[in-house]
């Protein structure tokens, strides 16, 4: 097989001293912190769409990078080049894991059995690739916001039609999960919302994307997918209100249908600040919910309203964003780097450099994150803040669910005017941050 990265040789550690740019300076897959190799705390993936697809073509300009990788744009050969191009990229990076949505693989044909065909072809290619590698499947999902057809979504189409399309295409990306041992099932909603209520029946709507749902989990059990389903929530774009708007508009859509068994979330940071909440913001939500799966490993710009799935450089953000991950005990799936190279970043050297980053930026959070649970300082002011439920009866009582409102006010009268609650100490606490992460200066 001909080398496609050529001059790009296998990405090492080289330590923080380093100034070679496509060395890591803090991934170090075997450092051992918290009792658990670096490798294992951060299942880090790739994502086919971006990394072998998208070429840099936006709403105003063409395409700046060529990721043809030798072949025909849009042939068989050609998604062949990019599985090969996928393995080389992974291997040298030492990445063992990848996302792809079923139109990422192959290119669609006329119809879904010409697809599907191409699907079964790629997938064999695929294995066969896998053997003999540590290279496996995170997750699979079926694009259903691309094609015209889903102009007013999949499940929540007005188009009964445009619905069994979309469950074909569900059944299909299970099997392709299930053949490629893929370890979760991806629902992003892109088109699953709406533009305006003067058209729009949302209940229905939400009933048929729920239906869906239960369909994919009844036959992807009886195709031994045992795996996780993920619900991704993103509030807009490409619509104006999607249904799945954030981390807790999910959890309670998916406890109201009963799909919360099976379910849990992939929260991906540029989704959570699009929805006006910060990155951690929902990684708190889904783990006190039982729900924390997987992340989507990306940031946004704060000056830009949109979904730039960049690779992420902000330390303090990841820092905060492997302290959830730590005190939820780590993630069933991975994180996925659901990010791009900047549009005049267009060589590969570039594709290597940006992955390089996400994994250094993500290894600094796992240090720091473990430094924060270690410091021990800010753990242990959160429970300090309230122990007055701890070391009172009444306290006791209201945090078993046991006490009454009448019992409550007796406190009240008794006690008279509360004192006041306690500093918040925020300044004290975001500087023990700072001392954390940047301390060693
Ligand atoms: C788009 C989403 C998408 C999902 C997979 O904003 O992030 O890439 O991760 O469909
Ligand atoms: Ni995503
Ligand atoms: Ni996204």
């Amino acid at each position: 097989m001909a080398e496609i990265f050529q001059n790009i040789p296998a990405i090492r550690y080289e330590g923080p001293a380093s100034k070679a740019p496509l060395a890591f300076k803090y991934y170090h897959p075997d450092r051992v912190i918290l009792g658990k190799k670096m490798s294992e705390h951060l299942p880090f993936a790739m994502a086919w769409w971006h990394n072998l697809g998208a070429a840099g073509k936006d709403m105003f300009g063409d395409a700046t990078a060529d990721k043809t990788f030798g072949a025909k744009a849009g042939t068989m050969a050609h998604a062949k080049a990019k599985v090969d191009a996928g393995f080389e990229f992974m291997q040298k990076l030492g990445i063992n894991l990848f996302c792809f949505h079923d139109v990422d693989l192959v290119p669609e044909a006329d119809t879904i059995d010409e697809t599907n065909a191409r699907l079964d072809e790629l997938t064999d290619y695929i294995l066969a690739k896998m053997k003999g590698t540590d290279i496996k499947c995170l997750w699979g999902t079926s694009n259903l916001f691309s094609n015209a057809r889903f102009m007013n979504g999949a499940g929540s189409s007005n188009s009964v039609d445009v619905f069994c399309h979309a469950a074909a295409q569900i059944k299909k990306a299970l099997e392709c999960t299930v053949k490629l041992g893929g370890r979760g099932y991806v629902f992003w909603g892109g088109r699953e919302g709406y533009e305006t209520l003067l058209n729009t029946d949302m209940k229905f709507e939400q009933e048929n994307i729920a239906a869906l749902m239960k369909m994919a989990v009844s036959y992807g059990r009886s195709i031994g997918f045992t795996g996780d389903f993920f619900i991704e929530p993103k509030p807009k774009e490409p619509m104006k209100h999607q249904y799945d708007y954030d981390a807790a508009t999910a959890i309670g859509f998916l406890r109201q249908f009963g799909l919360d068994k099976d379910f849990k979330l992939n929260i991906e940071a540029n989704h959570a600040t699009l929805a006006g909440h910060t990155f951690q913001h929902d990684l708190r939500v889904a783990a006190d919910n039982g729900m924390l799966g997987s992340i989507d490993a990306n940031q946004g710009d704060m000056l830009l309203g949109w979904d730039t799935d960049e690779f992420p450089f902000n330390v303090y953000d990841a820092t905060l964003c492997l302290y959830e991950v730590l005190k939820s005990g780590g993630l069933s799936g991975g994180f996925n780097f659901d990010a791009k190279t900047r549009r005049p970043s267009y060589t590969y050297e570039d594709m290597f450099q940006a992955f390089v980053l996400g994994m250094d930026t993500f290894a600094l959070g796992l240090i720091k994150a473990a430094e924060m649970v270690e410091d021990g300082r800010i753990d242990t002011f959160v429970k300090d803040r309230y122990a007055s439920y701890a070391v009172t009866d009444i306290g006791q009582k209201i945090r078993a669910g046991e006490a009454t409102l009448a019992e409550c006010a007796a406190i009240a009268s008794k006690h008279g005017a509360p004192e006041l609650p306690g500093s918040g100490r925020q300044e004290y606490l975001e500087a023990v941050m700072n001392q954390i992460l940047f301390g060693k200066a």
